[in-house]
């Protein structure tokens, strides 16, 4: 079919107008396009090859792991540890970073991923994906965890494969974002959703309000604000949603705006929100910024922080610009 334009050959002109960019880097992309069609083979068979369920085991956050956690994480790290694209990586299902086995040469990047985010859902058979984001580093050294610490200002790129009625592609490398859906008859991703933007405004939020209770007051008074509707202050109403997989609920901000909110907590004082910071707020804070919305965690950017650790977490506000505005303004207010 004319004017088809897959992943690779748009990376390959990308490569070309950017100077810097390396065809390493395209490589390396295509060494995670192709363990996440792998991923995506998986998740779409689901019970037909006995990958549904629980492994009994936990991971280093100490969530019980499913059993498609552990071979997708299998998958992401034996699909790039021999490639001599990366110096190391990290997975938010591993607990210290992850080597590249000696045999292998080293190359510039390190790759951070969450490997099936979501996976609560799986077993419902609800949108689930893979997160990554990929850092530079000094060529061929072994990394050390300092390495990894850096800001999510400094991502060279970050993308999320969605697994859903289509499987589909979101990257950006610091230009823009573009959406690709994977055309399962060639097994290509194709380029469906050139330049994405998300609207400044919204009438749609996504929060789980069954942890109201624990929320501090400037998230209390925003999402008041929004359930009184016409009546209240804002004079419109909202619509809720929640899919509990961050991956569709930032697709869906993509594709028609809307705010998202995972905030602080006063449940477990060891935990400043759910979501990781290198694995989730990071590659998506990224991503939304690029599609001209904001990513907060109320009190900062989220792309400004200094990772403390490999597993941080850290609560995150994103989506339509002047509502994440809007709700760090209420927490300046207190
Ligand atoms: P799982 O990967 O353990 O299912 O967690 C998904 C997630 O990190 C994120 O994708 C969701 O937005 C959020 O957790 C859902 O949290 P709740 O369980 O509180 O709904």
């Amino acid at each position: 079919m004319a004017n088809r334009i897959t992943l690779t050959q748009f990376l390959i002109e990308q490569q070309r107008e950017l100077p810097g960019v390396s065809g390493t880097f395209t490589l390396l992309l295509n060494d995670i396009v192709t363990a996440c069609k792998k991923i995506s083979h998986l998740v779409n068979r689901g019970d037909l090859i006995g990958v549904l369920g629980s492994a009994e085991s936990e991971n280093v956050q100490g969530e019980v792991q499913k059993k498609l956690d552990i071979i997708t994480n299998d998958i992401m790290v034996n699909a790039l540890n021999w490639t001599g694209h990366l110096s190391g990586m990290a997975s938010e299902e591993v607990d210290d970073i992850i080597k590249i086995p000696s045999q292998y040469p080293k190359g510039k990047y390190l790759a951070l991923f969450d490997p099936l985010d979501g996976s609560s859902n799986i077993d419902v058979n609800l949108t689930v994906g893979t997160i990554f984001s990929i850092l530079r580093c000094r060529e061929g050294i072994d990394p050390t965890l300092e390495d990894f610490l850096q800001k999510g200002g400094d991502q060279v790129c970050a993308g999320f494969v969605l697994y859903g009625p289509s499987t589909m592609m979101v990257l950006t490398t610091g230009h823009g974002v573009n959406g690709f859906t994977l055309d399962q008859d060639i097994g290509e991703f194709i380029l469906t959703h050139p330049n994405m933007t998300i609207p400044d405004d919204t009438g749609e939020f996504a929060i789980n309000i069954s942890n109201q209770r624990f929320w501090e007051a400037p998230v209390q008074r925003y999402i008041d604000e929004c359930l009184k509707g016409e009546e209240g202050p804002r004079g419109k109403n909202f619509n809720m949603r929640w899919v509990a997989s961050l991956v569709a609920e930032v697709y869906r901000i993509l594709t028609r705006g809307g705010v998202f909110l995972y905030p602080l907590d006063s449940r477990d004082p060891s935990k400043p929100g759910k979501l990781r910071l290198m694995y989730e707020a990071n590659p998506v804070g990224f991503i939304i910024e690029q599609a001209g919305g904001a990513c907060s965690t109320g009190q900062e950017r989220i792309l400004d922080i200094k990772p403390a650790s490999l597993h941080q977490r850290v609560p995150v506000i994103l989506g339509s610009k002047d509502e994440v505005e809007r709700i760090v303004d209420y927490h300046r207010q207190g």
